[in-house]
C-alpha cells in the first residue's frame, strides 16, 4: 500500500493482478518509499513484458501452472484414456518415380511457401558457446547452417518460378525466432554476410521471451535468488512460434499475398532441404493440414516417436510422443516390453525430427480460436517423494509439434517418412555425451553431422549412376563414423533428385579420398574420373562442363584432439579437421561456354 505513490497507475493495475492471483510474496519484502524505487518499478515492468507477451496473459499462465501442477504432484497420466497405435502416413523411398513425382509437384508448391526457423534454441546439450545456427555444417566449404538455410530457400524459390513460370513472382518469407540467447548474434551474423543473399526484407526475426518461473505447488512466481526486484524466468519451448506468428500480423499478410504453406523446421540440420521438395509435394497431394517429416526411429532414440492416440471417448489424433513419454505410455496399453523395435529393427512409430509443414488458411483459423496458444507441461523436480517442494523453480513448457492437439478430428493430419541418411543429421550432443551412445544409434553430434552430409551427397550420386568409393571407417572424439568422399554441393546446383540427374552423365567416378565441391549453378559432369581435389565455381551465366582425369593429393580428414586449444571450438567438436594439400580449383567469371578437362 505504502509504494502506491511511487508507480504509475498502469504499475498499480498489474500490482493488483498479482495481489489477486496470489503472488503477494513478490512485494513483501519491499522498504519504504524512497528506497530502492528504481528497482520496485523494473519489477513491474518486467511483470507487464510477462503479461503481454503470454497469450491470455500471467493469470492465465499461473491457472494453467496451477493445473498442471497438481496433476503432476498427484502423478496424472498426461495419456489417461489414450490408446497408442501406428498411425499411416507416406513413406517415401528415395529416387524411385514416386519420390521423384512427389518433388516435381513440392518444386511447384515452393513459390508458395514461408519458412519459418525456430534458432531460439542455447543448445545446452552440445555446450557449444556460439549460436549453433553459426555452426559451419562442413568443413570441407565452412558453410555455416544459416547460410545453407537461406541458399536452400532461395534456390527452392528459383526453380520453382522456372517450373511454373506463369505465377506472379513473390520473395519467399523466411522468419527466424530467436530468443534473448541467439537474437543479437543471429542479427549480426545476417548482417555481416549481407543476409546470404536474401533481401532482408524477406527476413523477420521474432524473438520469444522468456516465461515466469513457479516456486511451489501453489504456482508462486519465483525470485531471482540474486535479485529481489526480479522474476526468474526460463524458457517456454518451441511451441512459442504459433503465438508469436499469429501475434505478429504475418500469418495474414502471407495469406494475403497467396501463400498456401509455413514449413517449420530446427537450427543444425544440414539434411533437411533434401526432404522438404518431395514432403511439400506429399501436403499438396494429400492435403495435409500438418504434415509433420519423420525417419525410421530406433527404439529409445532420443526423438518422438509420431502415434496415432485413440481415446475411450471416441477422440482421436496424430501427435508427436515425446521420447521419454512413448515407453511409459506403451508400457501402460498393453506393450509389456514398452518401446522396443519391430522386426525391421525399428521402432514401429516413425521418428519425429520437428520439421512441419502447415497448410496456412486452416493454421489461421485455428490460431484465430487459440491465438497460438499450444498445450503445456510442466516437469518439476521434487526434493522428495512427498511431491511438496521443488530442487529448483520450475515453468511451464511447450513444443511446435504439440500444434496439432486442439485441432478438431477432421483436420487433416500426416506425416511424410523419408530414409535417415536423406533428411536427419542434427548437431545437438557434445563430443563426450555422443561418444556414450550406445552402439548402432545415432550421435547426434558435429562429427556425425558433418559426415552425414558427405554420405547423403555421395548416396544421391551414386543413385544418379556415379561410382563413388565405400566409406572408410575412422573413429573421431570417440565415436565411430563412415566417412565417405568429400562432396558437397550449393543448393543452386540441385535442390531436387531430378536437377543431380540432369547434371550428371555417361561415366564417373569419385575415390574415397576425393573431394568434389560444386559451386556454380550451370555445372554439367561428364565422364569424370576423380581422384583428388576438385572444386569448381562459376557465375550464373557460365555453363561448365566438368570431365576428364583429375588425380592430386586432395583434401584430407585428419584426426585432432577435442582438447587441442589452439584450434577453433567449432573444429575441436568435431574431433578431426580437413587439411588442404593440393586441387583443381576453378572459377569461371565470365558468362559463356566452357570445359574443364585437366
Ligand atoms: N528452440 C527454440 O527456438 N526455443 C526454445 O525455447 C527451445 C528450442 P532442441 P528438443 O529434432 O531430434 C525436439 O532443444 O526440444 C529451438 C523435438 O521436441 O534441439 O530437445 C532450437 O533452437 C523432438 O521430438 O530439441 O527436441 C532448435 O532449433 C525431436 O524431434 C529446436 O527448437 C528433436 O527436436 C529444437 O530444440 C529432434
Amino acid at each position: 500500500q505504502k509504494n502506491l505513490s511511487i508507480l504509475s497507475p498502469q504499475q498499480i493495475e498489474l500490482g493488483k493482478m498479482l495481489l489477486e492471483l496470489g503472488q503477494g510474496h513478490l512485494f513483501e519484502h519491499w522498504p519504504d518509499p524512497g528506497l530502492d524505487d528504481d528497482d520496485k518499478k523494473a519489477l513491474l515492468d518486467q511483470v507487464s513484458v510477462l503479461n503481454s507477451s503470454y497469450p491470455g496473459g500471467l493469470s492465465s499462465y499461473i491457472k494453467t501452472a496451477k493445473e498442471l501442477l497438481a496433476d503432476s504432484k498427484a502423478g496424472k497420466n498426461p495419456f489417461d484414456g489414450f490408446t497408442p497405435s501406428v498411425p499411416s502416413g507416406e513413406i517415401l523411398t528415395f529416387g524411385d518415380d514416386n519420390f521423384i513425382q512427389y518433388e516435381e509437384m513440392g518444386v511447384k508448391q515452393a513459390q508458395n511457401a514461408a519458412f519459418v526457423l525456430v534458432a531460439g534454441g542455447l543448445g545446452e546439450r552440445l555446450g557449444y558457446n556460439g549460436i549453433k545456427v553459426a555452426l559451419p555444417m562442413e568443413t570441407t566449404t565452412g558453410t555455416c547452417f544459416l547460410q545453407h538455410y537461406i541458399e536452400s530457400i532461395l534456390s527452392l524459390s528459383e526453380a520453382s518460378f522456372k517450373q511454373a513460370p506463369g505465377e506472379c513472382r513473390k520473395d519467399a518469407p523466411l522468419v527466424l525466432m530467436t530468443s534473448d540467447d541467439t537474437h543479437e548474434r543471429t542479427l549480426q551474423l545476417l548482417e555481416a554476410h549481407s543476409y546470404f543473399g536474401m533481401k532482408p526484407t524477406q527476413v523477420k526475426l521474432l524473438k520469444q521471451e522468456k516465461v515466469a518461473c513457479l516456486a511451489d505447488n501453489d504456482a508462486r512466481l519465483a525470485l531471482d535468488p540474486n535479485n529481489k526486484y526480479r522474476i526468474q524466468t526460463k524458457p517456454h519451448g518451441h511451441g512459442d512460434v504459433h503465438a508469436l506468428l499469429y501475434s505478429s500480423g504475418l500469418l495474414k499478410e502471407w495469406k494475403d499475398t497467396g501463400l498456401r504453406w509455413v514449413v517449420f523446421f530446427q537450427d543444425t540440420n544440414g539434411l533437411l532441404f533434401k526432404a522438404i521438395p518431395a514432403a511439400l509435394g506429399v501436403s499438396a497431394t494429400k492435403e495435409y493440414h500438418v504434415n509433420s517429416l519423420a525417419v525410421p526411429r530406433k527404439a529409445k532414440e532420443a526423438i518422438g516417436g509420431i502415434t496415432k492416440l485413440t481415446h475411450t471417448d471416441g477422440r482421436e489424433m496424430v501427435i508427436n510422443v515425446e521420447y521419454n513419454q512413448l515407453d511409459p505410455l506403451l508400457r501402460a496399453t498393453g506393450h509389456p516390453d514398452g518401446d522396443v523395435n519391430c522386426e525391421t529393427g525399428y521402432s514401429p512409430y516413425p521418428g519425429n525430427i520437428n520439421q512441419l509443414i502447415l497448410e496456412l488458411g486452416p493454421y489461421i483459423d485455428e490460431l484465430s480460436k487459440t491465438g497460438g496458444a499450444i498445450k503445456e507441461f510442466v516437469n518439476p523436480k521434487y526434493k522428495d517423494s512427498t511431491k511438496t517442494e521443488f530442487k529448483s523453480s520450475t515453468r511451464l513448457e511447450c513444443m511446435m509439434q504439440d500444434y496439432p492437439k486442439t485441432l478438431s478430428p477432421s483436420a487433416r493430419v500426416g506425416f511424410t517418412v523419408t530414409d535417415t541418411w536423406l533428411a536427419y543429421a542434427p548437431v545437438k550432443n557434445n563430443p563426450e555425451d555422443a561418444a556414450k551412445v550406445p552402439k548402432g544409434n545415432p550421435y547426434h553430434s558435429a562429427t556425425s553431422g558433418e559426415m552425414a552430409i558427405y554420405r547423403a551427397n555421395s548416396m544421391i550420386l551414386k543413385e544418379a549412376g556415379v561410382t563413388v568409393d565405400d566409406p572408410v571407417t575412422q573413429v573421431f572424439n570417440g565415436q565411430e563414423v563412415e566417412v565417405w568422399s568429400r562432396i558437397v554441393w550449393k543448393p543452386k546446383w540441385a535442390v531436387t533428385f531430378s536437377d543431380v540427374k540432369s547434371k550428371v552423365s555417361g561415366n564417373n567416378s569419385v575415390s574415397q579420398k576425393s573431394t568434389l565441391v560444386i559451386k556454380g549453378r550451370d555445372i554439367y559432369i561428364e565422364d569424370l574420373e576423380l581422384d583428388g581435389a576438385l572444386i569448381v565455381d562459376s557465375v550464373d551465366d557460365a555453363e561448365v562442363k566438368v570431365g576428364g582425369s583429375v588425380c592430386n593429393k586432395g583434401w584430407s580428414v585428419e584426426s585432432i584432439d577435442k582438447d587441442s586449444t589452439e584450434l577453433p571450438e567449432e573444429v575441436r567438436i568435431r574431433g578431426f579437421k580437413i587439411i588442404k594439400t593440393d586441387q583443381v580449383q576453378q572459377f569461371y567469371d565470365e558468362p559463356g561456354k566452357f570445359t574443364l578437362k585437366p
